[in-house]
């Protein structure tokens, strides 16, 4: 009987900690459990898969750790003592086999999902996208719209539905641009530009970060995302473009300077290559490349800017872990 009483006492807790969890996640709004964009949604598919896979294995060892440390404790004296027991074929190959079929079912998925979700794969849809680059600086997001001639700091703003392609570069230590209601976050280094696309289903205001620690103000590094209508984001253009200052590369060098900001700020757009003034800041001739690689000095002098950077980019994909 107390036996009994020490069992229902046990599965209690163990269901009190699941209920607690169950609404721990309800309550709070974990944005890659909750994804607003079709990227997002599939990497938040993937991990509830991955998660209940390994659970195929990680259910039965510690329901079987339980049981056996109680079956074969000290006072159960009807437990059989067996040491002579070696083997058992079948066993043996049930515990052998579960693990190398899931590791071949991983393996697919893997392969599958690394290409599917790859950050740098443009997204299918009839909407036109919309081009962003992005620069972290210290410790603030500049995103430009170069077919929109504005820019904006720590506000980011594009259509609903539509795909935006992401140009992502740097003047800062390495950042990394994450909107985990979206998915994907990739790594923004200077000298060389990084690719992202996104995108989200529905209206909607999402925190943006910067996932790699970079000093100072990396803790107030975030920016706030929207995806509004269509017609709101031509109306955010051209209210910028009316009521803003031009940004040009001599006020670019004082905005970059470090600090952090409060509020957004919004310019328009009063040199078309800043961007790409930006990224060769750390290639001109003399200055040296900040990401040396084997098979690309010649090719840092020239002033071809997309392609080359993205070809350095490439040499360091292992490092960046992508
Ligand atoms: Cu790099």
């Amino acid at each position: 009987m107390r036996n009994t009483v020490k069992i229902a006492a046990v599965l209690l807790i163990i269901t009190a900690c699941i209920v607690a969890s169950i609404l721990f996640f309800q309550n709070y709004n974990v944005a890659v459990l909750n994804p607003q964009g079709e990227i997002a949604d599939k990497q938040r598919n993937l991990m509830i898969f991955t998660v209940l896979l390994a659970l195929v294995v990680v259910v039965p060892v510690f329901t079987m750790l339980a049981l056996f440390s109680w079956k074969y404790r000290e006072g159960n004296k009807k437990a059989k003592y067996r040491p002579d027991w070696a083997g058992n074929k079948w066993l043996e190959m049930l515990w052998w086999g579960i693990p190398c079929v899931i590791i071949a079912v991983l393996s697919v998925i893997t392969w599958q999902t690394s290409h599917e979700l790859d950050p740098y794969k443009p997204i299918q849809s009839n909407e036109k996208p919309v081009e962003v680059q992005v620069v972290a600086l210290q410790w603030k997001w500049l995103f430009i719209y170069p077919e929109y001639d504005v820019a904006s700091v720590n506000k980011l703003v594009f259509p609903e539905k539509t795909p935006v392609n992401f140009t992502l570069t740097s003047d800062a230590p390495m950042n990394s641009f994450w909107i985990p209601s979206l998915g994907s976050q990739v790594y923004a280094m200077s000298g060389m530009s990084t690719k992202l696309h996104l995108i989200a289903n529905a209206k909607g205001e999402y925190e943006g970060y910067s996932a790699n620690i970079s000093g100072d103000g990396f803790a107030d590094m975030k920016f706030s995302a929207e995806s509004i209508s269509h017609e709101g984001f031509d109306l955010w253009v051209d209210h910028i473009k009316q009521t803003s200052s031009d940004i040009t590369y001599a006020s670019y060098e004082v905005l970059a300077k470090p600090n952090s900001i409060s509020a957004p700020l919004y310019y328009k757009l009063g040199d078309s290559g800043l961007y790409d003034k930006i990224v060769m800041k750390y290639m001109t001739p003399g200055a040296g490349n900040p990401h040396p690689t084997e098979d690309t000095p010649q090719e840092n002098q020239q002033h071809d800017i997309p392609d080359n950077s993205e070809m350095i980019h490439t040499n360091h994909m292992d490092m960046e872990g992508m």
